[in-house]
């Protein structure tokens, strides 16, 4: 369907003659320097200084890095070595030409998607911009500017420090931005991605430079600057849609046009809507409104088909299209549900009307050097999100607002996104101007991501009103300042962006922050909408209690480990692997990191012999943890509606909560959220010495013909008892379907030497959820001593790894020396017995190689 209205597209398009508009890139032929090195007093000296070719879209620190300049920033202690970029100024020049046929045009406009952060552009001559914010991007009407020939552009980008130094001198304090690893507290200052200063996963690298593309348009007439298909009532019957179209006219005269707006759908014929208008020098918006009876829906991932509209805007005049657009989007209805209770106040999403369990993560930029997120990125981390299972992502607001291929992966795939507006975990200032900018950039940005039906939320900040009320700033600050922040953070937040939201959306929900008002470190508020339960790591409670607080929706939790070997060994050498070591601390940002993941190790297992086993039980500590939070979350709908782990991706190679490290290797943890977030899955909960069996659905059909087998498996001698019965999964519901006293099952003395292997069956016997469920934790129970046999049949891409083992082997990981190769499976369990078969696939496999498949598992740790 979707080649068809495409090619529509197209022919629309090619009618669009020759002479009414050219897009040129002017991505290429970019130079860079220092501006010391740059700047020469005699003009015609200028290409005296040192040139680096620059490649657009990137940046001054990503081209020196390419260029050798500056070293490797993850290896070893490389980090301190890149930081003198930050304070230095920093010249893009770059020419072009320009025909005497593009002359003609009626207007010229160039367009720069994005500039890191303060920036003065040239063109011949004339200052034709001055900018302070990379989340915006400028349009400048350039044609009087231009000449027949060569053109000569030219940008400096100001160190974000010392552009903005002064700031903070008049000021008088320094944020309290506490991620921000500099002395001098400047992030704040800087409408630029915070988690470039630094975070307590993240590398320092402040860069400067063209971010996005840059680009100039010639055109005659009218340009379609933009087109909002606002969906303002959707449901199966009909959907209600208002097509906002901006014209800009640049001719002296009123156009008198028939605008229209149109889509089609496979096996109808293509519906329109049209209207004559007038359109005056200017901007020119017109709004028309289009009903679709019986829309086939957009529907989250697991919940049906993905289907998108191609619609097109088109201005025509005398028979002849003098301007076009086409947007894609999905037709469904997302809302946000935070009403009183018995319990308190909910907060869940109901998508075509139908509440939804969101499953998933939150998410930060996978580069610190963010131009490397290209289009292979986002497809690459799209698959992790859907491998796992998930159905929701957040945005979180120390990154940036993501590219279009970011939000484009997830309306095809069914994954909602909560976007938060880029603050967080400090206060910012208020003033005019810094308000002006945010206003700027927040219209920019909801224009720019409101046609996307994965977008389902807007959220002001990350904990910037739990700071102001929890993290003891009232202790280091004179009221008088604490007064601003609050009063600030209302006038931001709770005023001006949501009234932005309003206008230029006008059909999403929208949250001052997150969280709302619950703390961690209050259950009694955990009944009220959304949770960052810190309780678990920084309040270092045991993983079993997190079933015991429930949330009504969990925005953040999470827990720490180490990438695994692999990873380490491309930043650090064997005599670096110590915790203490000086490039391992360069690697661990958080504080308390290494000795809150060692408190928990002593909890939960035997001290590891050495740093390998460390890093390979940290990891299964953190899987098999975060698991039983997590499905504790899921068996606790409808009470509790959501679970989003903290976090999914890291940004360089790192210690980190994340579930996948920065070079695509899959954790423990997400192994285990792809189980636990399943669209059926087991569950086992164990209260009073019984213990609860439960199907967890997400489809939105009953399905009755389930079988649930539970065995008993000694861990020397193997399956000592098995009773198998007919449940079923009622439909987006979490229910008991079973329950089995203890006593029936294994007796007391025995927990430590048998477990539980459960697991669900459909109708033709295919296994679609498995749960091994453990009495204790690994140090309280008699695992078994036992070897692996391993056999391996390699070919190209592609090993095929038969693993068995006399005894359990708990937490088997297998593992190759190559970074990113995905596995079926890893870390898990290999009964007494079993034979389990893995496939491992990477394109650096290679038959005749016969790379190394090596295994390990939790009793030769220790
Ligand atoms: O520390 C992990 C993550 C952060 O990376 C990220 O900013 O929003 N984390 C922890 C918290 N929030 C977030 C909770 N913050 C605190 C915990 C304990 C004391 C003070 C603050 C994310």
């Amino acid at each position: 369907m979707r080649q068809i209205t495409s090619l529509l597209f197209l022919l629309i398009s090619c009618m669009l003659t020759a002479q009414q508009s050219e897009l040129i890139s002017l991505n290429e032929g970019w130079q860079f320097a220092q501006v010391n090195d740059a700047i020469q007093s005699d003009p015609s000296d200028t290409l005296a200084g040192q040139w680096y070719e620059a490649e657009v879209p990137g940046s001054v620190q990503r081209d020196l890095i390419r260029h050798g300049v500056l070293p490797d920033p993850y290896y070893g202690t490389n980090e301190k070595l890149v930081q003198w970029v930050e304070d230095e100024d920093w010249d893009f020049k770059k020419s072009f030409t320009v025909t005497a046929g593009q002359l003609k045009y009626d207007d010229a406009v160039i367009f720069f998607e994005g500039l890191d952060t303060h920036a003065e552009v040239f063109l011949n001559g004339a200052r034709i911009l001055q900018s302070d914010n990379m989340f915006v991007g400028c349009k400048v009407p350039v044609k009087n500017m231009l000449v027949v020939g060569e053109n000569r552009l030219y940008i400096r980008f100001y160190s974000p420090i010392r552009r903005m130094m002064p700031a903070r001198a008049t000021f008088g304090y320094d944020y309290p931005a506490g991620n921000d690893h500099r002395k001098e507290k400047l992030s704040v200052y800087n409408r630029k991605a915070p988690y470039h200063f630094g975070w307590d996963w993240g590398i320092r690298i402040v860069q400067m430079g063209i971010w996005k593309p840059v680009s100039i348009l010639f055109y005659n007439d009218v340009r379609i600057e933009d087109y909002y298909v606002k969906q303002v009532s959707v449901n199966a019957q009909r959907a209600q849609t208002e097509h906002q179209i901006e014209i800009y006219s640049v001719s002296e005269h009123p156009i008198h046009a028939t605008l229209s707006a149109a889509y089609s759908t496979e096996g109808s014929k293509p519906e329109k809507i049209q209207k004559e208008v007038t359109l005056l020098k200017g901007k020119n918006i017109i709004s028309l409104p289009l009903e679709i009876t019986a829309p086939r829906l957009w529907m989250p991932v697991h919940w049906g088909e993905q289907h998108l509209y191609d619609f097109t805007a088109t201005v025509l005049v005398e028979d002849k299209v003098i301007a076009a657009k086409t947007v894609t989007t999905g037709l469904r209805s997302v809302r946000h549900i935070a009403k009183e209770d018995a319990y308190g106040s909910s907060f869940y999403f109901e998508v075509n009307g139908i509440p939804l369990f969101a499953k998933g993560s939150n998410y930060i930029p996978g580069e610190i050097l963010t131009t490397q997120q290209d289009s292979a990125y986002y497809k690459k981390i799209f698959d992790h999100i859907e491998g796992a299972n998930m159905n929701m992502v957040r945005v979180w607001g120390g990154g940036i607002y993501e590219n279009e291929a970011f939000y484009r992966e997830a309306d095809e795939r069914g994954i909602l996104v909560w976007q938060d507006f880029i603050f967080g975990c400090t206060p910012y200032p208020s003033d005019d101007a810094f308000l002006s900018s945010v206003t700027e950039e927040a219209i920019y940005n909801i224009k720019r991501l409101r046609n996307h039906p994965s977008l389902a939320y807007w959220c002001g900040n990350n904990e910037i009103l739990e700071g102001l009320n929890y993290w003891g700033w009232d202790k280091q600050y004179p009221k008088t300042v604490m007064d601003a922040w609050f009063s600030g953070y209302d006038k931001t937040f709770r005023e001006l962006i949501p009234a932005l939201v309003k206008e230029y959306d006008g059909t999403r929900d929208y949250t001052h922050g997150s969280p709302d008002v619950a703390n961690w470190g209050r259950p009694d508020l955990f009944n009220r909408g959304d949770v960052h339960d810190w309780g678990l790591w920084y309040g270092e409670l045991p993983f079993e209690a997190m079933a015991g607080r429930l949330p009504r929706f969990a925005s953040e939790f999470g827990f720490q480990s180490f990438p695994e070997m692999k990873t380490i060994r491309t930043f650090a050498a064997p005599d670096q692997w110590r915790l203490e070591s000086e490039v391992m601390q360069v690697h661990q940002k958080a504080s308390t990191g290494n000795s809150l993941i060692r408190k928990y190790m002593d909890m939960y297992y035997h001290t590891p012999k050495n740093f390998e086993d460390f890093v390979y039980v940290g990891l299964v500590m953190q899987g098999n943890g975060m698991a039983e939070s997590v499905e504790a979350m899921r068996r606790g709908r409808p009470y509790c509606m959501g679970a989003l782990y903290w976090q999914i991706n890291d940004s360089w190679p790192v210690v980190s909560w994340s579930s996948i490290d920065y070079y695509d290797n899959w954790k423990a943890q997400h192994y285990r959220m792809r189980d636990v977030f399943a669209p059926i899955a087991l569950g086992i909960a164990l209260k009073e010495d019984t213990l609860h069996f439960y199907t967890l659905s997400d489809y939105l059909q009953d399905i009755n013909d389930l079988r649930l087998t539970v065995q008993v498996i000694d861990f020397s001698t193997g399956k000592q008892k098995e009773i198998t019965e007919k449940v079923n999964a009622m439909a987006n519901s979490s229910n008991i379907v079973k329950t089995m006293a203890v006593s029936e099952l294994v007796r007391e003395n025995d927990k430590a030497n048998k477990m539980i292997h459960a697991f669900l069956t459909d109708a033709k016997g295919n296994r679609i959820s498995t749960k091994n469920y453990f009495f204790y934790w690994p140090n309280k129970l008699n695992l078994p001593e036992t070897n692996i046999a391993t056999k391996v049949k390699y070919a190209d891409g592609q090993y095929t790894v038969t693993l068995s083992s006399p005894k359990l082997a708990k937490d088997v990981f297998v593992e190759i020396p190559i970074l990113g190769a995905r596995f079926s499976d890893n870390f898990f369990d290999l009964l007494p017995g079993e034979k389990r078969t893995i496939v491992i696939t990477s394109p650096q496999l290679k038959a005749a190689g016969k790379t190394p498949v090596t295994v390990k598992h939790i009793r030769e740790t220790y």
